[in-house]
């Protein structure tokens, strides 16, 4: 760490409690800052991990009014669920508190006091919308109408979905509230507002000029928010569900939620450390990192950084390493269509495999672009990495030393020089793992940990001490020191990342201690140690397990596909004259064969009563050819031959689609004599 600083502090965004954590949380958050926590406590150094639930806010509200309970029982439910899956996945946060304490309200009740009494902000008056039924002003997501640029007749206040355009409430066509369906009228309201125009030559300056150093995502992200130019945001709402502004005349009014959730980075600091709190918020020798998503950079890097320079008494963050997406099987991760891998079903359907997940998210993390979660990729990158190559690797060396030696650690004796090349690169692996993490660069920090047993493995592999042990037992023994060298050198450097599999492997190595110094070390195992009996580490995971979460997948997607599903508007009406010059028969599928070449095309033979025609069809992806034969089917007789594929098509086979595109052949639900019309 750079000497500048004695401490760090390190934040993890508040997830809304108004739902569980998916994966796409733990791999753009958690599991990176719990990367870089653990490995500074390894090195002993002062750190701590500060996490909480962001419990205000719209969402929070209409989830509970939708249900018909009140918000608070919303974040008991989902606070709960959150924080005791973050356990599980062992994040190890020295506090995961929430904002609806009296600690988080009196905070930041005071904090916008004392802005306020700076005059800090700027009030304003203008004209928002207002439920006269409900008595109440509506916040964003309360306003639902049509959006301007696409159509969609569901966008919210504040955004539309469909077409991804953010919106002012003002901009929907034909508003409705969402809370009792009538059209809100527009009436003044006063809330105050944060002049981020005031700040900004002195973010630009400290981002800009100051942290060029940034991830080229975050950096590039804030420059363009500061060369758009800062606007005053408004830093409350009228809202009943938050913490109330507290300034005369403000009755009905709370503090915008992207104002108290970040102080409750500072509040839950305070529930940890009463006494000492300040110094690791207000001396210039602590060093904070925000660990974010994309999507709250701006909050984080202009928003927050703005309300702290207003205050003027704490230090600003040092780095905000955000990460980009993960996606999950090539969809957009979103918690409305419930396209997620949620932390605490995940724990439930594959259990003890924290470190599975952990490996996974990490070898995987959206570190530089958005990435893809596919559980194909999480059962090969366990079954040919973690099984394969650190599972093996650790259980051979366990083995074969209780085989030769009864679990005793040998005597290393003279080193080769295979053996002394084999050490070199094992110990150098310290200083790069070194520099991927403090750098936030996870994925290649696991890679680079993931070698140290590629080297072990290799180094067996090429040593074969199973042949030697007949022949040769004094080069057994170095072999085998070194390799349990290499193995305890694993359970140091796999600690930050996989802390459930490093813990149980210093349990068989019978080791207690983990210091990160002593990494790279090859006396980390005495001569003459007992080793305790070898477990295996990582199991393979089967397909059938694989198999159940991909289908789960997919039911979600068919449920979703229904609930979306609006069938197309009917045609215009046509005369019965018109219908009849449509001639429909029914025929019989006398043969069926793929069309070389054209993947989309079946090519039928049909038994039509008047000698038999062929038919060409973009049903391929849908049915076997042998599936059909013998069937018998609806058939539009009097198109205009046309070719498709070289194949000339006599006539159309009628389908009907579904709502994912699929299609599916009509035909009679009796028996009916081939050429008979349909009418
Ligand atoms: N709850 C948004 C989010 O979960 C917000 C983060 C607050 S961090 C202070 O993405
Ligand atoms: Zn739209």
């Amino acid at each position: 760490m750079d000497k500048k600083f004695k401490r760090t502090l390190v934040t993890t965004a508040l997830p809304y409690a108004n739902g569980p954590v998916h994966i796409g949380h733990l791999a753009g958050v958690y599991v990176p800052a719990d990367i870089y926590t653990r490995y500074l406590r390894l090195k002993g150094e002062d750190v701590i991990l500060i996490g909480g639930s962001d419990e205000h806010g719209v969402p929070i509200t209409i989830k509970a009014k939708a249900e018909g309970v009140t918000p608070q029982d919303i974040v008991d439910r989902y606070h709960k669920i959150i924080k005791d899956s973050f356990e599980e996945l062992g994040i190890s946060f020295d506090i995961y508190s929430r904002t609806t304490t009296d600690i988080h309200s009196k905070m930041a009740s005071d904090f916008f006091r004392k802005l306020y009494e700076k005059g800090e902000f700027i009030e304003k008056t203008s004209m928002q919308y207002y439920d006269e039924e409900a008595k109440q002003f509506l916040a964003d997501r309360y306003i639902v109408g049509t959006c301007p640029h696409c159509k969609n007749d569901h966008a919210y206040g504040d955004q539309c979905e469909a077409c991804g355009t953010s919106l002012n409430a003002t901009d929907l066509i034909d508003p409705h509230s969402a809370i009792t369906g009538n059209r809100p009228i527009l009436k003044e309201t006063k809330h105050w507002y944060l002049p981020l125009d005031k700040w900004e030559p002195k973010l630009r300056e400290w981002i800009l000029e100051g942290h060029k150093e940034w991830k080229p995502n975050v950096y590039g992200q804030c420059k363009s928010w500061l060369d758009m130019g800062l606007q005053p945001r408004a830093v409350s709402r009228d809202l009943d569900w938050g913490v109330p502004v507290p300034v005369e005349g403000a009755e009905g009014k709370v503090l915008y939620v992207w104002f108290d959730a970040p102080i409750g980075y500072i509040s839950n600091t305070k529930e940890l450390l009463p006494d000492t709190w300040e110094k690791y918020w207000k001396s210039e020798d602590t060093r904070i990192i925000n660990f974010i998503g994309k999507d709250n950079i701006v909050f984080h890097c202009i928003v927050f950084p703005a309300m702290l320079m207003a205050d003027g008494s704490y230090q600003l963050p040092e780095n905000v390493p955000a990460n980009e997406f993960l996606n999950l099987e090539g969809d957009k991760i979103s918690t409305s269509r419930n396209w997620a891998v949620w932390l605490h079903e995940y724990l439930r359907d594959l259990p003890g495999k924290q470190d599975v997940l952990r490996y996974v998210l990490t070898a995987n993390a959206p570190e530089t672009k958005d990435n893809d979660f596919t559980w194909k990729d999480f059962q090969a990158r366990n079954n040919n990495e973690l099984v394969a190559i650190l599972g093996n690797f650790v259980n051979r060396s366990l083995v074969l030393t209780h085989k030769y030696f009864n679990g005793v650690v040998p005597e290393v004796g003279e080193l080769t020089d295979y053996d002394k090349e084999t050490l070199k690169e094992f110990t150098d692996v310290k200083g790069s793992l070194e520099n991927y993490l403090e750098n936030f660069r996870f994925r290649d920090a696991l890679k680079e940990a993931m070698n140290l047993a590629r080297i072990g493995n290799k180094y067996l592999a090429d040593t074969e001490p199973w042949k030697l042990a007949k022949t040769d037992m004094n080069r057994v023994n170095t072999i085998m020191n070194i390799a349990l060298q290499i193995t305890a050198n694993l359970s140091i450097a796999f600690e930050p990342f996989l802390p459930f599999m490093a813990e149980k492997l210093r349990g068989m190595l019978n080791i207690e201690e983990c210091e990160w110094e002593r990494l790279g070390n090859i006396d980390l195992l005495p001569a003459g140690a007992q080793l305790n009996p070898a477990e295996l580490l990582f199991e393979k995971i089967e397909d059938d397990v694989i198999e159940a979460q991909i289908k789960k997948l997919q039911d979600t997607k068919k449920a979703n596909e229904l609930k979306n599903f609006k069938p197309q508007p009917v045609a215009e009406n046509i005369p019965f004259d018109d219908f009849l010059k449509l001639d429909i028969r029914v025929g019989k599928v006398l043969e069926c064969t793929k069309v070389p070449k054209a993947d989309k095309l079946l090519q039928f033979k049909i038994e039509d009563g008047m000698g038999g025609r062929t038919i060409v069809s973009g049903i391929a992806k849908y049915y076997k050819p042998e599936d059909l034969v013998g069937k018998e089917l609806c058939f539009v007789a009097n198109f205009e031959p046309r070719k498709l594929k070289g194949v000339m098509s006599q006539g159309m086979i009628l389908s009907a689609e579904n709502p994912d595109g699929s299609l599916v052949v009509i035909g009679p639900q009796g028996p009916v004599v081939p050429g008979s019309q349909v009418k």
